[in-house]
């Protein structure tokens, strides 16, 4: 664990984040050209406020790789925030003359409140602005990466909203992902998408928020990523910290997730199959509820993991509150905001995702260079099958 780790800083209204990424093996191919698509697609679904239309998430790369490749060294990125002209004094790196108004009003179901006590402040703009989800932006970017680096190596992420207000996607079997892509929710089922879309617009007059839950799908992980031995070197562990860290996600499954409750195990464990139905990927299993995870350890099986996003706590129409000054009941603090962030949800997700599993990946096949980690998993992959077969 480790291997591949970030750190982010910047604030929602400040000049913009900062990314530092550690672990990435030298002579990776990597351009700014291969982060801008998941930055565009975190920007879009429907239901976002007046923010996405300032901002156009550009990750600009400002160390670590040299004509076009991974040095090995640390990679720096930089994206800008377009909105930070419009904030330049309330958000000053400086001290500013101008008597700035403090945020007092604490919203409930935001950081405001813990926050302020914790950190000792007495305006809740030091805490909401590094709480907001503007740093979801830095995730994906670093997610970008990941998946990158995973590309090499025949993975692919998908992500898709599985429900929002309680409309519930009728999920096809097989799933066109252009149409996921070019559905305003993300939805694979356009009925279920227009649906979502009637009860964003229901909620938006009446000041409100609606929450949602979103799946994310990684195809090509080999058997093995993670390990059984340790609380916090289990795959599943590791992706459900990585999740519920993401601004909003309450809840974390894997596979069947919450409906294996109710079921019976002759129901839900996943026979695996004889050699002659493997179709040429070794050990494979009749159905996949287990979402691709058992013992902690990749099955080698799509993973599949699903998640639960609150309605944002920021409401138009706010909620009875309490001002931090006088102690009294007043309505909470209301700022700009967005009424669902459902479908960005998603595509945070699969970032967060790629880079567990990227992290994982290092973990296990190592190496300094891309070529030394492509020799470590072609050999590891030459040793599974029977073990009869293997001499
Ligand atoms: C957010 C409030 C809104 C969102 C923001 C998260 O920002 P603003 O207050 O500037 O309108 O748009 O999300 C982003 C900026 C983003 O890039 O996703 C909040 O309070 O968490």
């Amino acid at each position: 664990m480790g291997q591949f780790r970030f750190l982010t800083a910047g604030e929602s209204h400040g000049k913009g984040l900062t990314m530092i990424i550690e672990g990435l093996p030298s002579g990776l191919p990597l351009a700014e050209s291969d982060i801008s698509p998941d930055l565009g697609r975190r920007q879009g679904g429907y239901g976002r406020g007046g923010r996405m239309k300032i901002e156009k998430d550009h990750a600009e790369i400002t160390a670590g790789v040299r004509h076009g490749y991974t040095l090995g060294s640390p990679v720096s990125m930089w994206v800008q925030n377009r909105d930070w002209v419009n904030w330049t004094e309330k958000m000053a790196i400086e001290p500013v003359e101008t008597e700035i108004e403090r945020v007092t009003r604490l919203r409930p179901g935001h950081a405001d409140m813990p926050g302020i006590v914790k950190y000792g402040f007495d305006d809740v703009r030091n805490i909401l602005e590094r709480a907001s989800a503007r740093e979801t932006t830095a995730r994906v970017a670093v997610g970008a990466v990941a998946k990158r680096l995973l590309a090499e190596f025949g993975v692919v992420f998908r992500s898709h909203t599985i429900s929002i207000a309680g409309v519930h996607a009728d999920v096809p079997p097989v799933i066109d992902w252009e149409a996921v892509e070019a559905d305003p929710v993300r939805c694979s089922d356009s009925a279920s998408g227009q649906r979502m879309v009637d009860a964003i617009n229901a909620a938006k007059p009446d000041g409100d928020t609606v929450g949602g839950e979103i799946e994310v799908r990684v195809s090509g992980i080999p058997i093995g990523l993670g390990s059984h031995v340790h609380w916090d070197r289990k795959l599943d562990g590791r992706i459900a910290q990585a999740i519920c860290s993401i601004n909003a996600f309450k809840a974390v499954g894997f596979g069947l997730g919450f409906a294996a409750t109710g079921m019976r195990g002759s129901q839900v464990h996943d026979v695996i199959l004889p050699v002659s139905e493997w179709r040429g990927q070794a050990w494979r299993h009749q159905s996949n509820n287990h979402g691709g995870i058992e013992g902690g350890m990749s099955t080698g099986e799509e993973i599949v993991v699903r998640a639960a996003v609150k309605p944002i706590p920021t409401l138009a129409h706010p909620l009875p509150s309490v001002d931090l000054d006088s102690g009294e009941e007043v309505l909470a603090h209301y700022e700009r905001s967005d009424v669902c962030v459902v479908p960005a949800g998603g595509v945070v997700a699969e970032a967060m995702v790629a880079i567990v599993l990227a992290d994982a990946w290092m973990e296990k096949f190592g190496g300094d260079t891309l070529p030394e980690s492509r020799a470590n998993y072609e050999h590891y992959l030459s040793t599974i099958g029977p073990r009869a077969r293997a001499d």
